[in-house]
């Protein structure tokens, strides 16, 4: 077991007049997410809820506990890494809680992830365990906790079943006993690494980002303030729940930090969402903008219907993760009939909301402002100066729940981060009069696919690890739906016996076992690359050559179509 020294060194410290500050200004409690279930245990109230079953807030207590002291008996302990690979579901928490108290801290991998990501997690982070989930998809996560065990990555590795059998991760390890007198033992101290998200990346492998008890629960707590979260909230979760967005902003976290009730869903397909919200009476839900579409046209038309399901408990609709369109966004509240909240955030911390009771306008053409009157905000210009007020720049941030730099990434938290703290998060925005955001684009190399997340970078070092490519370049390509896709632009080698075709690329990709939405969605097999005066490839060229390239086709398509119905 490591000792918490060691884990102390792993993430970059908040500088002390830092830590004073925020502990005075008492934003940092001296708490730790292991405990936030303790004030609700003698109400008697349902904590969560998945497709199977339900727990009380004593339930999901009492068997988190046992778990953690399963895992103590185990010899997992304080300082440990855990890449936790599950869908929505109850045990989902239950195995958290136990990580938190035990002091181990989960890595919080997306259910879409499958052996390249897992397999890259647990080497570079030494993890000790990986815990899948079979109803994932029995084959992947075989395959993946096979593999695992194969080259020897992991010392335990579990995947669940759960259905009204095996419900429950702790009924699974079939060690059930009484006896917390070690889990009683351990403390866990605030500053400790509390979990691991993951970056969207901009760079060749994901970055594991290091979020302390501190920072994490002052987060989930300002949020709480600002999206009204109380214990008569009941929240729907139908986005994978690791992700940031629905586990702290507020999210499942926020729900149990007031004594509400959190809804697990893993399908966010309009119908089964509709029904979860009459069934619960649902208040609050998160989207990216996608879903938040779809729900709308659904709703819409199944609006006049006799049958239609009754939403009208949903008071709050929150969409984030990628830009809304202001067109999207007001349809919102005629539809739906329930407040819009833009969020905008990131991972590594920040984050911004627009409040419930702004006034239209601001909700619907602005991305929020800040949690915290801590969280410090730069707007630069290409040389690292401030813009004039209400001109377009690149986004910095500093303050009491944005990390300081990056999980054992010494080099790129260099870039990544001013030599004074501010995290440069790569996305280009504006602030208005009133210090909303408005989120105008990107600077950072990385396709945003509807709110996943891809860095290009990554890519293109598979593509180049292809015998027969010579050099790839993988950008944004414009999408009705989802805001973009992923095109990859390819220059094969000379002299190749056969010439190169998208689907060996793809084939090879696939190869790789990584995440189905990293997958490139056309493949371009071009002759060079425009490179731009410095010598470098051109991306913003390669995407206006795509995107007139797509406007052409599709021209060409409704042309022929209307000459076929003629
Ligand atoms: C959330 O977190 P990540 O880490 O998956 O992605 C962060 C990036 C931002 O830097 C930005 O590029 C983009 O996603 N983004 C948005 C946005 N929300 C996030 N771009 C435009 N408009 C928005 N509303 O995506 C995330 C984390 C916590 C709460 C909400 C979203």
């Amino acid at each position: 077991m490591n000792n918490l020294r060691e884990t102390s060194l792993e993430y970059t410290p908040w500088p002390s007049n830092f830590v004073a500050r925020y502990k005075s200004a008492k934003l940092w409690q001296e708490s730790i997410l292991g405990e936030l279930l303790k004030p609700h245990l003698n109400k008697n109230k349902l904590a969560i809820i998945d497709d199977h079953i339900g727990w009380t807030y004593q339930e999901l207590e009492r068997n988190s506990d046992l778990l953690a002291s399963t895992f103590l008996k185990m010899g997992l302990g304080q300082g440990d890494k855990v890449v936790v690979h599950l869908p929505n579901c109850c045990a989902l928490f239950e195995l958290l809680f136990a990580l938190f108290k035990i002091g181990a801290s989960p890595i919080m991998a997306l259910p879409t992830h499958r052996y390249g990501e897992i397999s890259y997690f647990c080497e570079f982070t030494q993890a000790k365990a990986y815990i899948g989930s079979a109803q994932l998809n029995e084959q992947v996560n075989d395959s993946v906790l096979n593999q695992l065990i194969d080259n020897k990555l992991i010392k335990f590795g579990y995947t669940f079943d759960f259905n009204e059998n095996f419900i429950s991760l702790n009924h699974e390890l079939k060690s059930q006993t009484d006896d917390l007198e070690l889990l009683n033992k351990v403390k866990v101290v605030p500053s400790n690494i509390a979990l691991f998200q993951l970056s969207g990346g901009t760079t060749g492998v994901p970055k594991l980002i290091p979020r302390t008890h501190y920072d994490y629960l002052y987060s989930v707590i300002g949020s709480n303030k600002i999206c009204n979260i109380n214990q008569n909230s009941v929240y729907l979760a139908v986005l994978p729940v690791c992700h940031n967005f629905p586990m702290s902003s507020p999210g499942a976290l926020g729900v149990f930090a007031a004594g509400g009730t959190l809804v697990l869903s893993n399908s966010g397909a309009p119908d089964n969402a509709f029904s979860l919200i009459e069934q619960y009476k649902v208040t609050i839900s998160a989207l990216v903008p996608p879903l938040a579409i779809t729900w709308l046209s659904a709703f819409e038309t199944r609006k006049n219907e006799k049958n239609c399901p009754d939403i009208s408990s949903l008071q709050v609709l929150q969409v984030g993760g990628a830009k809304f369109s202001f067109e999207a966004a007001k349809r919102v509240e005629p539809i739906l009939g329930c407040t819009l909240q833009q969020v905008f955030g990131m991972a590594e911390g920040l984050v911004n909301y627009t409040r419930l009771n702004d006034d239209v306008e601001t909700i619907l053409s602005t991305q929020g402002r800040p949690i915290s009157e801590f969280d410090e905000i730069k707007i630069l210009d290409d040389d690292d100066n401030l813009v004039l007020q209400g001109e377009i720049g690149h986004l910095l941030t500093r303050g009491p729940y944005t990390i300081r730099g990056y999980y054992k990434a010494a080099e790129h938290n260099l870039k990544a981060f001013t030599s004074d703290g501010f995290y440069r998060t790569g996305d280009l925005v504006r602030e208005n009069e009133n210090g909303y955001l408005i989120v105008e684009g990107r600077a950072k190399d990385q396709i945003n696919k509807g709110g996943e997340k891809v860095a290009a970078e990554e890519l293109e070092n598979y593509l180049l690890s292809h015998s027969s490519v010579f050099d790839a370049a993988v950008v944004a390509m414009p999408d009705e739906y989802l805001g973009e896709r992923i095109c990859a632009f390819v220059i094969a080698k000379t002299q190749l016996c056969s010439p190169l075709k998208s689907i060996d690329l793809n084939k090879f990709l696939r190869s790789k076992q990584l995440a189905q939405f990293k997958y490139p969605d056309r493949f371009e097999i071009v002759k060079s690359f425009p490179k731009t005066k410095f010598g470098k490839v051109d991306k913003k060229a390669l995407r206006i050559q795509i995107s007139e390239k797509l406007n052409k086709l599709s021209a060409q398509l409704s042309q022929s179509s209307i000459a076929e119905k003629g």
